[in-house]
């Protein structure tokens, strides 16, 4: 039998109000793999490392505290399925741990508003929960393989960086999301400058448009080069960037060049393990995920 474990999920603001079809594929799949979802009531934005910490880094670090802690009175780690909302997790744990007097300042904040904390709580991002099952478990779950599915794998970087506060301590080369990727029969395909940013985090996407989309659109020139079926992500920011960016780049050259369906982790492992597209989120994308559908279940 599966051992399960509980965690408080943290959905981040893109997620809920952009990427509904994202949440639901982990919600499906999540369970089936031993892992359990929480709710956590009255949680806030994280706030997003790449900005809030920028303008106001005590108002940033309180509110990831207050986050923090509603987990922690409930009794579990966080687990979250954005990159930038792990970010913000880890650099605050690690603050508030090498920091005793950072976690006084908060807990000073917090001081009548009924909320306990005491930084004895841990924030993983759900790839790292799954990587951490191990290959031989996962690969008992998937009973439709996706042979001949070529993916384009995007880590993006709050996930890797920097690499003294996450797991996988390297800072190029990881191989960890394309091995979960290939338990599911697909192959991860090389392509140019695999490890760029997606060029919507840090504000970019927010206040620079123009060139937010010119990043993206070099990754997704190197990724067609490549000649990719689909791109897997695990970070609901750089999905809103590469989803909207096709969509955008499309309308500027007025002909239907980037049809690159952008699927995030959850949704290719649940077609892996024979999981209705449909209940995975997968018909109402932005880029049309038909195609690549109709590939799969040919
Ligand atoms: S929350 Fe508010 S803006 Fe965001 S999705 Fe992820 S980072 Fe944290
Ligand atoms: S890449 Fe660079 S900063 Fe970030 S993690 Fe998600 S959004 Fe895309
Ligand atoms: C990106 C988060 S995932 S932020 O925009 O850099 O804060």
């Amino acid at each position: 039998m599966t051992e399960t474990k509980t965690y408080s999920f943290f959905l981040g603001c893109v997620m809920p109000n952009r990427f509904p079809n994202v949440e639901a594929s982990i919600r499906l799949v999540l369970p089936k793999l031993g892992i359990e979802l929480e709710d956590i009531e009255g949680a806030s934005c994280c706030p997003a490392p790449g900005v809030i910490r920028s303008f106001d880094e005590p108002t940033w670090l309180a509110l990831a505290s207050r986050n923090l802690a509603l987990a922690e009175m409930a009794g579990h780690d966080i687990i979250t399925g954005c990159n930038g909302c792990y970010g913000t997790f880890k650099e605050t744990l690690l603050e508030i741990h090498e920091h005793p007097e950072r976690l006084k300042e908060v807990q000073d904040y917090f001081k009548g508003l009924g909320i306990k904390f005491q930084g004895n709580v841990d924030a993983k991002h759900l790839i790292e929960v799954i990587s951490d099952l191990g290959i031989e478990e996962i690969k008992k779950k998937v009973t439709k393989p996706l042979k001949g599915i070529r993916v384009g794998v995007h880590y993006g970087c709050h996930l890797l960086k920097p690499s003294k506060n996450r797991p996988w301590k390297q800072t190029q080369r990881h191989t960890f999301l394309d091995e979960l990727v290939e338990v599911t029969g697909a192959s991860s395909i090389k392509y140019k400058d695999k490890f760029l940013c997606c060029g919507a985090g840090g504000g970019v996407r927010g206040s620079q448009v123009a060139v937010s989309v010119d990043i993206a659109k070099e990754k997704l020139d190197n990724m067609i080069e490549a000649g990719v079926d689909c791109i897997v992500d695990v970070c609901s920011f750089c999905h809103l960037q590469f989803e909207s960016s096709q969509v955008q780049l499309n309308k500027e050259l007025g002909e239907q060049k980037y049809q690159i369906p952008v699927l995030y982790f959850t949704q290719l492992l649940g077609l892996s393990m024979g999981l209705d597209p449909a209940n995975l989120g997968l018909d109402v994308h932005m880029i049309n995920t038909q195609p690549l559908l109709d590939k799969i279940l040919s």
